[in-house]
């Protein structure tokens, strides 16, 4: 039978790269993200492949992320697969300097965003006695690294959601994995500075990055395993990548 798919953040890098994925595997998808243009269009793209929705708002509106997923018609309304993905970090300084409205703004998309999109989803679920959760942590939600407090703090917020979800939803059924990517080039950094476009490219100077479309195919994979199977933790590096912090750049 076909599954549907509800991804956040699907208008740019690893969103964007799973509903394209998804879409060549035959899942039905609701897309979602601020954007409006980028949503119309993707559902555009994609349309020839699957059915495809959108639904457009900022994981930070409580009433308006349950008034939008309740919204959705009666044949969208179960879904099978929920990809939390939608989150970024927001500026790279030490504790002492950093901009406590980025601090919210991580906790409150990060963290507050997936908590409000998981409830909003999570109890049709429960009451189908199947389902899986893919939450998008990141290697900093593993390891805290200089000048990454809150993001990293979100992370590992991430972290602890996902083993918690995995541990209370296992009796009904429920499938919960985390993937948890090194460097990935996405919009990712162009947005933790402000678009300051020369400081995000020096973040991969002299290392291949992930590409979405790699971080993609593994929770593709972790999505199509048989119903027996559930990818538990995955952390994806690039071959250059250690650790958050050991990376082998050759400049
Ligand atoms: P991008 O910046 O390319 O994509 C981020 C997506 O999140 C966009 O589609 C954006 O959509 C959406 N988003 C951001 N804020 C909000 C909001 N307030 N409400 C709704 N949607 C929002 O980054 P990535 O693809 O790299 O990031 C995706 C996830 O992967 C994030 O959770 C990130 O933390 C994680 N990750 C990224 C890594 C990297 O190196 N790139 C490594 C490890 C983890 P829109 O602006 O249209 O709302
Ligand atoms: C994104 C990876 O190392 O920039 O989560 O925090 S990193």
């Amino acid at each position: 039978m076909k599954k549907i798919a509800l991804i956040t953040g699907a208008t740019s890098g690893i969103g964007k790269a799973t509903a394209e994925i998804f879409a060549q595997h035959q899942i039905d998808l609701i897309i979602c993200g601020r954007r409006k243009e980028r949503l119309d269009l993707l559902a555009s793209e994609l349309s020839s492949k699957v059915n495809v929705t959108t639904l457009c708002f900022d994981v930070r509106n409580k009433d308006h992320v349950f008034e939008q997923i309740s919204s959705l018609p009666e044949i969208w309304k179960n879904i099978d697969i929920l990809v939390n993905n939608a989150g970024n970090a927001h500026g790279l300084a030490p504790t002492d300097k950093a901009d406590l409205k980025d601090w919210e703004d991580m906790i409150d998309i990060n963290v507050k965003g997936l908590m409000y999109v998981s409830k909003a989803i999570i109890p049709q679920m429960v009451e189908r006695k199947t389902g899986h959760i893919i939450n998008l942590g990141s290697i900093a939600g593993k390891e805290v690294y200089p000048n990454g407090n809150a993001y990293c703090a979100s992370k590992y917020a991430v972290d602890a959601l996902n083993v918690g979800m995995r541990l209370d939803l296992v009796q009904h059924g429920i499938k919960v994995t985390a993937i948890n990517p090194g460097l990935v080039e996405t919009e990712f950094s162009l947005v933790r500075f402000k678009g300051d476009e020369e400081r995000a490219k020096n973040v991969y100077k002299g290392v291949t990055p992930l590409t979405a479309q790699d971080v993609a195919e593994v929770i593709y994979f972790a999505v199509s395993r048989p119903a027996h199977v559930n990818i538990a933790d995955v952390i994806l590096f690039p071959t250059a990548q250690a650790s958050s912090t050991i990376v082998n750049r050759i400049i």
